[in-house]
C-alpha cells in the first residue's frame, strides 16, 4: 500500500473531525520520522509535546516491554507495586504532596475541576451549587463537554450545548481583570503558563506571580495546565518556575509517557486533592501499573540525559536562528525553551501553506490559528539538527 491507498482507508472509515498533513508515517527513532515510501523528516512538533524523549526512546520501550509481560492493568481494585514509586518519584520531582493518576490530559483537567469545586464547598463553605471557576480567553483545555463548554473558540462549541455552568471568561495575561473577577463564590483560576493552541502566546512578564499573589490573598486555588508546556517543553521541568511560583493543583500529561501511552496527573498541595474520599473519582486504567512503569522512566530519562537544560539551550539557538531570517512574511518569532511560534502577516496567506512546503523539504510542523507556525522538536534535538532544519525554514520563508 502507498500514501494514496492509506489516505483513501481513512477518508473511507475514519471521522472527518481532523485534517491531518498528507503524510503517512510509519517508523519514528529520536528527532526523525519515515513515511511509507520511505521518505526521512524532522519531527518538528513531537506529536504536540508528547514525544519531548524523542520517539521510540529506548529505554521506556524497554521498560514497557518488560512490564508488559508482568502485569499490565490490576484496576484500582486492588494495588500495584508500581503506582507508589511513581507517586513518590513524581511528588519528589515536582514538589508535589500527592498526585492523582489519570489518563488523557482532558480527563485529568475534568479531575482538577472536580476536586477545585468539592474543595470549595467542603474547605471554603461556598453554597451548594454556587462554585465559581475562573479561566481565560483564548485557553486549550480539551475537548470533554465542560471543558468546550468554557473555550472561546466558537468551533470547538458549536453543535455541543448544553453546556456546564460555573465558568468565568477574562483575557489571559491580565491579573487586574483576575482580580476583578473573584467573588466569594470563586474557588479556583485556571491558567496555561503559555497559551499553546492559541498561537503560543506568552503573557507580560509577572503575570503569573501576580496571580499567585491574588490567589493567595483571596484564598482561591491556583491551577496551572502544563499539559504542554510542561516536562521540560519550556526550558525548565514546569513553566511556571519562570515565575517561580508554584500553583496549588497542576496537571500534567503529554510527555509524561515520552508518547508511548496516554497518561496524566494532577499535581496537588495535600488540601485540595485531600477532599476526595474513596469512591468520590476513578478510572479503570488511571494508575495502572504499565503506565506507572512507562511515566517513572520517561521522567527519569527527561531529567538524566540533559533535556530539559537542552531545550532552554536549543530553544535560544533555534529562535536566535529564526531571528536572522530576513522574510517579508514574519511579524514575530517567540517563543521559551523549544516551544516557539513563528507569527506571519495575514498577507502571507496562512500558514498552512509554509506547513506544507517544509514537508515536501523534510520537515514536519503544524500551524496552529490560521498564521502562526509551531515549532516544538523533541528535546534531545542538537544544534546540527536545527541548522539543518533552519536552512529549509529560511529557503520556505524567503
Ligand atoms: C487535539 C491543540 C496542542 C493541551 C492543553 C489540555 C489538553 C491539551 C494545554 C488536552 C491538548 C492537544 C489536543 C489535540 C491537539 C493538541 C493541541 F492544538 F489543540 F491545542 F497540543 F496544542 N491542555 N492539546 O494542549 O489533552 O485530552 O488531548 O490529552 O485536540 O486535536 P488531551
Amino acid at each position: 500500500m502507498n500514501t494514496q491507498d492509506y489516505i483513501r482507508l481513512e477518508n473511507q472509515y475514519g471521522a472527518k473531525n481532523y485534517k491531518p498533513l498528507d503524510v503517512v508515517l510509519t517508523r519514528g527513532q529520536g528527532i526523525w520520522v519515515w513515511d511509507v515510501e520511505g521518505n526521512r523528516y524532522l519531527d518538528f512538533l513531537s506529536s504536540y509535546s508528547a514525544v519531548n524523549q524523542g520517539h521510540c526512546h529506548p529505554q521506556i520501550a524497554a521498560v514497557m516491554r518488560e512490564q508488559i509481560d508482568r502485569l499490565t492493568l490490576t484496576s484500582r481494585a486492588f494495588r500495584n507495586d508500581q503506582l507508589g514509586p511513581f507517586y513518590q518519584e513524581l511528588c519528589d520531582l515536582t514538589h508535589s504532596h500527592v498526585a492523582l493518576p489519570m489518563n488523557s490530559g482532558a480527563e485529568a483537567v475534568e479531575s482538577v475541576i472536580k476536586a477545585a469545586r468539592k474543595w470549595g464547598y467542603k474547605a471554603k463553605g461556598i453554597p451548594d451549587g454556587q462554585a465559581e471557576i475562573i479561566v481565560c480567553a483564548n485557553n486549550f483545555h480539551g475537548r470533554t463537554i465542560t471543558i468546550v463548554g468554557f473555550s472561546t473558540e466558537e468551533q470547538y462549541r458549536d453543535g455541543y450545548a448544553p453546556f456546564t455552568p460555573g465558568f468565568i471568561i477574562i483575557p489571559f495575561g491580565d491579573a487586574a481583570a483576575l482580580e476583578a473577577a473573584i467573588t466569594p463564590n470563586t474557588v479556583a483560576f485556571l491558567v496555561e503558563p503559555i497559551q499553546g493552541e492559541a498561537g503560543i502566546i506568552i503573557p507580560p512578564e509577572g503575570y503569573l506571580r501576580d496571580v499567585r499573589r491574588l490567589c493567595t490573598a483571596h484564598d482561591i486555588a491556583l491551577i496551572t495546565d502544563e499539559i504542554q508546556t510542561g516536562l521540560g517543553r519550556t526550558g525548565k521541568l514546569l513553566a511556571e518556575e519562570h515565575d517561580g511560583v508554584e500553583a496549588d493543583l497542576t496537571v500534567i500529561g503529554k510527555a509524561l509517557s515520552g508518547g508511548f501511552y496516554p497518561i496524566s496527573a494532577v499535581l496537588s498541595n495535600k488540601e485540595v486533592l485531600g477532599v476526595f474520599q474513596p469512591g468520590d473519582h476513578g478510572s479503570t486504567f488511571g494508575g495502572n501499573p504499565l503506565a506507572c512503569a512507562v511515566a517513572r522512566m520517561a521522567l527519569k530519562v527527561l531529567v538524566e540525559e540533559g533535556m530539559i537544560e537542552n531545550s532552554a539551550k536549543m530553544g535560544d539557538y533555534l529562535m536566535a536562528g529564526l531571528r536572522q531570517i530576513r522574510s517579508p512574511h514574519v511579524k514575530e518569532v517567540r517563543g521559551k525553551g523549544l516551544f516557539v511560534g513563528v507569527e506571519l502577516y495575514p498577507e502571507a496567506g496562512g500558514a498552512r501553506r509554509f506547513c506544507e512546503a517544509l514537508m515536501t523539504r523534510g520537515l514536519l510542523c503544524k500551524e496552529t490559528h490560521q498564521h502562526v507556525i509551531r515549532f516544538a522538536p523533541p528535546l534531545i534535538i542538537q544544534k546540527d539538527d536545527i541548522d539543518w532544519a533552519l536552512e529549509r525554514i529560511a529557503a520556505v520563508l524567503s
